[in-house]
């Protein structure tokens, strides 16, 4: 990746790049919306007027959620007082603790998975886990339980 032949076509020396004709295109989600438009016949992008939500995780996921991600990997922790400087926040679906969001998105995601409708994705496994894995959870299905 950092031979002259790959830098000539990205000049940072990271994967991934396509090159279809004369155009070259880095960044993943530039690849994908890239690609989206190039073969229509596809049907991955979106009509213009449906793309509210389409550019919206494009442009999350590229700015926001990797730099989440590799900030966690290095161990880099936003103070709390600059989260309002880092575009993604932390990393809770509220707050720095878990609260009664956990609880409900923590159940849709852990029926999920039970009834097959949401994907088991390692991500989704693990939040479910977490969920799951507490006592207070335990004994509310005691209680649930001797209801029967
Ligand atoms: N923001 C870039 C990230 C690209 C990137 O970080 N690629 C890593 C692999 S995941 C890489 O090529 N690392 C090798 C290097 O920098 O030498 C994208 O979306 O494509």
């Amino acid at each position: 990746m950092k031979a002259p032949e790959y830098l000539a076509t990205n000049p940072m020396g990271k994967v991934p790049a396509i090159r279809h004709g004369a155009a070259v295109v880095t960044e993943c989600a530039a690849i994908c919306a890239y690609l989206a438009d190039a073969f229509p016949q596809a049907k991955l992008a979106p009509s213009l007027t449906n793309r509210a939500n389409y550019y919206r995780w494009l442009f999350f996921a590229a700015g926001p959620l990797e730099s989440a991600i590799i900030n966690t990997s290095l161990g880099f922790v936003v103070p709390k007082e600059r989260e309002v400087s880092a575009g993604y926040g932390n990393l809770y679906i509220a707050g720095e603790a878990f609260c009664a969001a956990d609880v409900y998105v923590g159940s849709q995601v852990a029926w999920g998975l039970q009834f097959g409708t949401i994907e088991k994705r390692d991500a989704f496994m693990r939040y479910a886990a977490c969920v799951t894995d507490r006592d207070a959870y335990r004994r509310a299905n005691e209680l649930d339980g001797s209801m029967n």
